[in-house]
């Protein structure tokens, strides 16, 4: 957990600073709140979760929905399960699993220092019945990494920096959102969700060697830009609304289904959100979300992914994680822009328990367009 080392990022203190604001309105608000009573049935801003919350709401018999999703995530320097680890010290006391290969040191000696990772992602939703909202989503992926490399088979003399880039389309996405439950207050419903494998998976870009040379390489598992296998995403997603406060909570699981054609598994993932909102007016809401999620290590190998990297290690993948995050949903309700929404979500890790040498994940932000016809 960087900022308990004493290595706060400003974005990072920024949204935990913006995170303590609704919490303050909700309290001091709630009194007035239970005066104001039911808004009959007005949309309002918070009808929609905060922006990262995927699947949360349904649509009435025939309506359609267009959503735009931009999503940027910030990664920065090395955690060890939830502590701080210097490359220095990675490459000194971090085993190399390929030791033995080839041409392998017996220590890590290349490390990842920041990546980013900026997601589109264009949805369509639509009802067929009251019961039943039908969902899909592309994606579009943009990563970068940056690394040092270290010279030769131990020490800690720096070799040089390098970059490595991969983009494209991600896996495809489609669901079926199931009304289980539904009054003027409460709404229950559960997803049923398939991920296509339409990302790649056998990315490349070159690399510098510890020896210097610079070679056209497989890239490891977090540049890549698809699971490779069919995955199972059911969700259970509750909200409720009174007056001008909003809540709800939802569970998300992610299956992988069998081996890629490369050989291996990304890990299960469990995650729990929950959420409070207040409407400042009709069109204008605030958030505040709380995210836990475990997520297993990578199961099998790609045989093409060899290097002295924590990246290329399966068994460096998956940990625990709890996320703070504060949103704003904007709805207009007049002009030429009525029925349009604006939405964004500032989120940034308070906990990070992660499966051996990991980057550490500093901040995301979600900015986000819907329009129901
Ligand atoms: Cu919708």
């Amino acid at each position: 957990m960087g900022w308990r080392h004493g290595r706060v990022s400003t974005p990072k203190l920024l949204s935990m600073t913006l995170a303590l604001l609704p919490l303050l309105s909700i309290s001091v608000l709630a009194q007035e709140v239970s005066l104001h009573g039911h808004e009959g049935t007005v949309t309002h801003a918070s009808s929609h979760a905060p922006i990262g919350v995927m699947g949360d709401h349904m649509h009435k018999k025939g309506e359609w929905m267009l959503s735009y999703r931009a999503m940027h995530m910030d990664m920065a320097g090395s955690q060890k399960g939830s502590r701080n680890i210097s490359p220095e010290t990675i490459v000194t006391t971090e085993a190399n699993r390929f030791f033995g290969t080839a041409g392998q040191p017996a220590t890590l000696r290349i490390v990842p220092t920041q990546m980013t990772m900026d997601m589109q992602m264009v949805g369509a939703m639509f009802a067929p019945t009251d019961r039943l909202t039908l969902v899909g989503m592309v994606n579009h992926l943009s990563k970068d990494m940056d690394h040092i490399t270290f010279q030769g088979g131990a020490g800690t003399t720096q070799r040089g920096e390098f970059n490595t880039k991969t983009s494209g389309w991600g896996d495809t996405k489609i669901a079926g959102l199931i009304s289980l439950y539904q009054d003027g207050r409460h709404v229950l419903h559960v997803k049923a969700g398939v991920s296509l494998p339409t990302g790649s998976i056998d990315e490349d870009d070159d690399v510098l060697a510890p020896n210097g040379a610079t070679p056209v390489l497989r890239l490891p598992y977090a540049m890549q830009l698809g699971s490779g296998t069919y995955d199972l995403e059911p969700n259970i997603t509750y909200t409720g609304h009174h007056g001008r406060l909003g809540w709800g909570g939802q569970y998300n699981a992610t299956f992988h289904l069998g081996d890629n054609s490369e050989n291996y598994s990304w890990g299960d993932k469990h995650e729990f959100s929950v959420w409070g909102s207040y409407d400042w007016t009709h069109n204008l809401s605030s958030s505040l979300r709380v995210i836990a999620e475990t997520e297993e290590a990578i199961d099998g190998i790609d045989p093409s992914i060899v290097a002295p990297v924590q990246t290329a290690d399966p068994d460096h993948y998956g940990g625990e994680r709890v996320t703070v995050g504060v949103g704003t949903n904007y709805a207009f309700k007049t002009g030429v822009l009525k029925d349009h929404r604006l939405a964004f979500e500032l989120s940034a890790p308070v906990y990070q328990d992660l499966n051996g040498v990991q980057l550490e994940r500093n901040w995301a932000v979600t900015v986000g367009w819907q329009k129901a016809f």
